[in-house]
């Protein structure tokens, strides 16, 4: 693979408007939702539409099942990007141009991939001439990411074509649609351009298997440990989208460090994730909330555990964690040990609390079993019982109350209870006979006895028995409101739970823990997560603000779990009013999450490329804001006692290890905070070859 990292400067027309310029942002999962990149062009539309306006233009595939809910067509009134979609639609390409039904309502440029393989082979032959990128038959999502980069590069170069006027930023987010950045760079197309990697290929195969990663990222052979997974060619697509772009991201200091080893190129900066932060107009909602959707999941627990609601609700926690089934990767095996050994502490300290553990993580399942829609009809069926014997009880206290006279006894309640009732509850009494266990899963498993939750679940034997003072329901479906078991939104149910465990091994980011946060909900995570870190940089007592970050990185495994089993422990002996309180902190670091203050590190990435890009117009401008619109000081967001670090002076998220203009690319001591204390050269290759 030919690569030659930095900008290209010469190819650019001075003469283009800097300051009133365009921003494309291509990405697979425009009005598209796959994962974690959705969330984040969605969620921080608000800001970048506020700031651009009609400037503004997401790129992606077509996907005509979701774009037809997410997007509304619309007739480009730009004439370059009518003339440009014109002239494409002509050599018989498919677009979509409209409106992302979303806030910020931004406009989306969706192409068809489809219409575009008949230029397959053509394409892939020239990705090998040109950037010495080999593309193997039978890869769908390879061939998928060289005909939408291709179809992008035509675009980008179409439309500067015919757009001479302002400069162009496109900005690429992950591999997948990185292959029109060596084309941009190879056909010296004017544009100039941002990569942003969500993780690195390599990372989360190497993550995946048993290594001790973080000790040995220097180490890899990555050719070959690249090759011996088969990804050898999407490992080349990534590392020539990060070697060709004029500026290179990824999303925390973390994965800089990974980037660094593992793509040969140190960021120019970190782009860390918001949200888009809804702030209530009084403090205490978010706490009503949080007891409507628990009273929710209240009644889900009650059918699930039909005939063993042995336990309290008023004494029971819902602990939680989400997210893609990556088991060693999202830290699920971390969590499930410590479950056990928290079951073990709260027995033996005799604790009345009972702890909930959902996992919630989408898996090859056929469908809901019988016993887990049983467990909710059979609640249905005795409230509804329930609900008719109350009735008519009341009814004849108030009949017999009407005729009762003065000297006459009190209405006995033996009698306000017919014999048909008794019957009736009987019945629902006898329905609730159960046999077994309460399950642990409420799907029908495509392969249960291979699936690594369940095994482990069955290594440390945590099967719902009544003594166990830790209950596990695996749902291994995303949730959603018409799902007649656990019918609740994933942001509701977050909201009913008391805390969400994140123990993550590989975490670029990881949005589900800031999510919990922006919602007043505590969390555990990493030092091994790049919201884990970033929230121990800015918060000196994080754990008072339910950050709760357990330490991967120094500890060994076993130090780790029962760290992690200790956090869990002592927040289960937190009383009622400690944890509204610690809601209360939790809910007030949202400020240090919203894309509001997030964002600035885009603006500054986007400076930064056209500063690469068209030197000559930043002359005489060094300290300049030059971007209209945009007010670059952001003030701290508060300053109680015992908050966030006093950071007087850092006005932005990634200001620790910032993108600076005229600095080439972080220093590896900005993120020394991320690198491991001894490095000493090994006497042989630290881990086994095996792999
Ligand atoms: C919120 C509600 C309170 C409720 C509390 C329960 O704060 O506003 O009315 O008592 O939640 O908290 P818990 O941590 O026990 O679910
Ligand atoms: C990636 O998605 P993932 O869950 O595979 O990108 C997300 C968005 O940047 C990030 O939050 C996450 O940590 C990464 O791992």
């Amino acid at each position: 693979m030919s690569e030659t990292t930095g900008s290209h400067a010469g190819v650019h027309n001075a003469n283009r408007d800097i300051r009133n310029h365009y921003l494309f942002e291509i990405a697979t999962e425009v009005a598209n939702r796959v994962g974690g990149i959705y969330s984040v062009i969605k969620s921080k539309s608000p800001v970048t539409t506020a700031e651009y306006g009609d400037r503004y233009c997401l790129i992606g595939p077509l996907n005509k099942q979701s774009a037809a809910v997410e997007v509304e067509a619309l007739t480009p009134t730009n004439p370059h990007l009518a003339k440009t979609i014109e002239s494409m639609e002509e050599r018989g390409i498919g677009i979509v141009y409209g409106r992302w039904l979303i806030e910020g309502a931004p406009r989306v440029l969706l192409i068809d991939t489809k219409t575009a393989y008949r230029f397959l082979d053509e394409w892939k032959a020239d990705l090998w001439n040109t950037a010495g990128i080999p593309s193997p038959p039978g890869d769908d999502e390879t061939n998928e990411a060289v005909v939408f980069g291709y179809l992008v590069a035509w675009f980008l170069g179409e439309f500067v074509y015919h757009e001479k006027e302002h400069a162009v930023i496109a900005h690429f987010h992950e591999w997948l649609s990185g292959v029109a950045l060596p084309l941009c760079k190879k056909r010296r197309i004017d544009v100039t351009t941002i990569f942003t990697t969500h993780a690195t290929l390599l990372g989360r195969y190497l993550c995946a298997g048993s290594v001790d990663f973080y000790n040995n990222l220097q180490y890899f052979d990555v050719d070959a440990e690249a090759g011996k997974r088969g990804i050898y060619h999407r490992y080349c697509i990534e590392r020539a989208s990060a070697h060709s772009c004029d500026v290179f991201t990824t999303v925390s200091h973390i994965t800089a460090y990974e980037s660094e080893h593992l793509l040969k190129r140190k960021p120019d900066g970190v782009l860390p994730n918001g949200l888009n932060v809804t702030k209530f107009s009084a403090m205490h909602e978010f706490q009503n909330l949080h007891q409507q959707s628990k009273e929710r999941i209240h009644d889900f627990v009650r059918g699930h555990f039909y005939g063993h609601n042995d336990f309290d609700p008023e004494n029971t926690l819902y602990f939680f964690t989400a997210g893609r089934y990556e088991y060693r990767n999202k830290g699920v095996d971390m969590f499930i040990e410590s479950l056990a050994r928290l079951n073990h502490r709260l027995k033996s300290a005799g604790s009345k609390i009972t702890i909930v553990a959902f996992i919630i993580m989408p898996a090859q399942t056929q469908s809901l079993t019988v016993e887990a829609l049983k467990g909710q009809a059979v609640i249905k069926s005795l409230r509804d019982t329930v609900d008719v014997i109350e009735r008519s009880v009341g009814k004849r206290i108030f009949e017999r109350a009407l005729k009762w006279h003065e000297g006459e006894a009190m209405p006995d309640d033996k009698d306000l209870i017919t014999s048909q009732d008794r019957i009736l509850l009987r019945r629902r009494l006898f329905a609730m006979k159960r046999h077994g266990l309460p399950p642990i899963v409420t799907h029908n498993m495509q392969n249960d006895s291979e699936d690594p939750i369940l095994n482990q679940i069955r290594r440390v034997q945590l099967f719902n028995h009544p003594s166990d003072r830790v209950k596990i329901v695996f749902h291994p479906e995303f949730l959603n409101s018409a799902n007649p078991v656990l019918p609740m939104d994933y942001d509701d149910f977050v909201r009913g739970t008391h805390l969400g465990v994140f123990s993550s091994y590989y975490e670029p980011w990881g949005y589900t823990p800031a999510e919990c946060t922006v919602m007043g909900v505590p969390s555990i995570t990493t030092n091994l997560s790049g919201f884990g870190c970033y929230m121990e940089e800015l918060i000196e007592n994080s754990t008072d603000y339910g950050i709760y970050i357990v330490d991967r990185r120094m500890k060994g495994v076993d130090d780790s779990v029962n760290q992690l089993t200790s956090y869990m422990f002592d927040f289960a002996n937190k009383s009622r009013r400690q944890r509204i309180n610690q809601r209360n902190r939790t809910e007030r670091l949202s400020d240090l999450l919203d894309w509001k203050r997030m964002g600035m590190e885009y603006v500054k990435a986007r400076q930064l490329a056209l500063r690469r890009a068209y030197p000559a117009s930043f002359e005489g401008e060094e300290d300049e804001d030059f971007i209209p619109g945009v007010e670059q000081k952001i003030s701290r967001p508060f300053s109680v006692p015992g908050s966030p670090r006093d950071r007087s002076g850092m006005m932005t998220p990634g200001d620790f290890a910032s993108i600076q203009e005229g600095r080439e690319g972080l220093s590896t001591e900005d993120y020394v905070a991320w690198k491991l204390p001894e490095e000493e050269d090994p006497d042989e290759y630290p881990f086994p070859l095996t792999l």
